[in-house]
């Protein structure tokens, strides 16, 4: 009984966290394929207590499969995901390949479940540090109206995949051990430069666009104002990676249509709100931090604060796992939607 199931980039960081979301949450499987690039493929992996091999994702990998998590970088979600949909299969893909193709929904299920109707086999999981903001500002616009969004992020390295979570943790040693810091892959794999991540905050995620900000900033934006159907939102990001292995924190400033609203009706509104957990007691020095929330699957808002000049302005503080609610837990979340509207055959 179940779904037949493939987890396509399952070595990553992102899919060995949609393998533990997967057994976790009891998901109805009844086959899986664990699906990689050439060069991980033949790896071991157990998943409920049986022993895997990672299999070179092909077109012919998804003969049979109904839903495929994808995670193994956008270039394989191009080619791939089409072709698993060919064969019948709903593709969750978590990478920015189709998020801005108005053909796919782009879902987080606390914000926007019902997209997922008007599917045509593809659905994209948004960026991480878009989710835990989403989640946290829907609630308030569906009470006070939203105007403007602006916000700074403050990002984990995980968010680069397992490779930068290395290059963090070994150029840290070396740092500490007096030797020299070697910068290979961060901010940017692919990119001109690299500098060093340890003891230090990077202000590029992402490439450089022509209007002189990083696509992680544009996603912000852009994937905002479609998950929220305000494509006359305005919102503005400013992306910063730091030394940190997981979590990703941000502060959010907010104009909403209604003026007036106190800090309380705030937190009420943001405590009653599915997935979202309020930790906000200055009296206590209770506040979201990154360290707290690894492994946690909500989204943790406080530090809610009004604008001392602006009369419908806040300021909050949003941290989330990226590597869960930012992407593992909720792709498969986007599964148990489709399963719960009946519409996955
Ligand atoms: C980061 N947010 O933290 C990125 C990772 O578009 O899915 C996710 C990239 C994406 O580096």
């Amino acid at each position: 009984n179940g779904y037949h199931v493939a987890v396509v980039g399952a070595t990553g960081a992102v899919g060995q966290q949609m393998l533990v979301t997967l057994e976790k949450r009891g998901f109805p499987i009844a086959s899986l394929k664990l699906l990689s690039s050439k060069r991980s493929a033949g790896k071991e992996i157990t998943f409920k207590g049986e022993s895997y091999t990672v299999e070179e994702a092909t077109p012919e990998s998804f003969e049979g499969v109904q839903i495929a998590l994808f995670s193994a970088g956008g270039s394989v979600s191009k080619a791939l995901a089409p072709e698993a949909v060919k064969r019948g299969a709903i593709v969750v893909d978590n990478t920015s390949a189709f998020r801005m193709d108005p053909e796919v929904p782009l879902v987080v299920p606390e914000v926007n479940a019902a997209d997922l109707r008007g599917n045509k086999g593809i659905i994209a999981n948004p960026n991480c540090s878009t989710i835990q903001m989403v989640a946290a500002l829907e609630p308030i616009r569906q009470k006070l109206g939203l105007k403007k969004v602006i916000v700074s992020t403050y990002q984990a390295v995980s968010g680069a995949g397992l490779e930068a979570v290395d290059e963090l943790k070994s150029q840290t040693a070396d740092l500490l051990a007096g030797k020299e810091a070697k910068p290979e892959i961060l901010p940017v794999g692919g990119d001109k430069k690299h500098y060093q991540i340890a003891f230090n905050a990077i202000p590029q995620i992402d490439v450089f666009q022509e209007n002189g900000y990083t696509f992680e900033e544009m996603k912000m934006m852009n994937e905002t104002k479609k998950i929220l159907h305000m494509a006359e939102l305005q919102v503005a990001a400013t992306c910063v990676r730091l030394p940190i292995e997981t979590g990703h924190s941000e502060s959010v400033y907010i104009e909403t249509e209604q003026e007036g609203a106190t800090v309380d009706e705030l937190k009420s509104l943001l405590s009653d709100a599915p997935g979202v957990t309020l930790q906000d007691d200055i009296s206590q020095q209770v506040y979201p931090m990154a360290a707290n929330c690894v492994g946690e699957d909500d989204v943790f808002v406080g530090r809610i604060r009004r604008d001392l000049d602006q009369a419908n302005g806040y300021h909050f503080w949003v941290v989330s796992d990226n590597l869960l609610k930012g992407a593992a837990l909720n792709s498969v979340q986007i599964a148990e939607s489709l399963i719960e509207q009946d519409l996955l055959s």
